[in-house]
């Protein structure tokens, strides 16, 4: 019995490992007017890892999401009945602030009553608790919760990445599109632009099949990655096509870099099933001031066909 219960074992001790270790990285603010019942849960979540803040009214809390705290608050435990401010009204102000992808919130109310809790979860709760409850409900509602987060930041995460190069893809593209242009803008940086695309890449994969094609993709992408900033941003399109953005470049930092990125792809050592292969990209750069995203990369991508005009394997601004 003991051997045939030993992986289910193993695997539910990694489960805790896993989670106290994470939670290290999570902010619980406990909201209760009573000292003695925030001291119980704090002690409890501590044992559990989490960074543990706390509040006596609904104002304090409000103030405490508001603040920069060490650990990023991403979830609150919210007792019902507060002087002041009730939970209620606190869960519909915190809901109004933040999404459930962000912040976590689980009311606590102290009387068995049905409809309270329905009132809480309609407030914009997750989840409930009615004391008294046992350590077990505790723990068990709080790591649901925060593993729902987790799962709902890895899905966010992944639709916004392109699963075969790892690169950020177009939807992450259009998401921050708005918000760099403002800044470049704001700060009154050039905004720079570059678009990258292989040179006839039909006949690699008509040379290779497909899965040969995809592994050049990747080395590409591996390729352009170590070559851009941590800084800028860099997504593949689509296709053998890449996107690269990046703030405060002159014209000729921008060239430069393309230049950098041709000659990286021209001379990247690539076998594919025992075969030498050799692959080039043109590179269309555009350098706007006070421009949005879009004027850039449209200017880059004509650039870039000029480049594929002029004979390929080249820059072109
Ligand atoms: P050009 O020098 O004019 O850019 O020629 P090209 O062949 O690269 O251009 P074209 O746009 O005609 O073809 C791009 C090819 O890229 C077509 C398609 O087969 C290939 N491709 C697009 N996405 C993928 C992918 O995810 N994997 C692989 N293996 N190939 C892809
Ligand atoms: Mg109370
Ligand atoms: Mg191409
Ligand atoms: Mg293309």
């Amino acid at each position: 019995y003991v051997l045939k219960d030993a992986p289910d074992a193993i695997d539910s001790v990694l489960r805790t490992l896993h989670r106290i270790h994470r939670n290290h990285d999570i902010g619980v603010l406990v909201v209760d007017d009573s000292r003695s019942a925030r001291a119980y849960l704090v002690h409890l979540l501590g044992r559990w890892g989490f960074c543990c803040y706390e509040a006596g009214d609904g104002e304090q809390a409000l103030q405490q999401i508001d603040a920069e705290t060490d650990t990023p608050i991403r979830l609150v435990l919210c007792d019902q009945n507060m002087p002041g401010m009730d939970g209620i009204t606190l869960i519909r102000e915190l809901r109004r602030r933040h999404t459930t992808q962000r912040l976590g919130i689980i009311g606590v109310s102290s009387h068995g009553s049905g409809l309270l809790s329905a009132r809480l979860l309609k407030a914009g709760a997750d989840d409930f608790l009615t004391r008294p409850f046992l350590e077990e409900e505790l723990s068990v509602r709080v790591n649901q919760n925060v593993d729902l987060m987790e799962l709902l930041r890895e899905a966010r995460e992944g639709a916004r990445r392109d699963p075969l190069t790892g690169l950020h893809n177009r939807l992450y593209l259009d998401e921050i599109a708005e918000q760099l242009g403002e800044t470049a803008r704001r700060t009154q940086q050039p905004l720079g632009a570059l678009v990258v695309d292989l040179d006839h890449f039909k006949s690699i994969n008509d040379r290779l099949g497909h899965f040969g094609g995809d592994t050049v993709l990747k080395r590409v992408a591996d390729q352009l990655r170590d070559t851009v900033r941590r800084a800028d941003v860099l997504v593949r399109s689509g296709g053998e096509e890449f996107y690269i953005l990046t703030l405060g470049i002159d014209t000729a930092g921008a060239r430069t870099l393309g230049e950098r990125i041709r000659n990286g792809i021209e001379t990247l050592e690539l076998v594919y099933e025992g075969e030498t292969i050799t692959t080039s990209a043109s590179v269309g750069v555009a350098v706007l001031e006070g421009g949005s995203v879009e004027e850039a990369l449209k200017a880059a991508d004509l650039a870039m066909y000029e480049a594929k005009r002029q004979g390929r394997n080249r820059v072109a601004v």
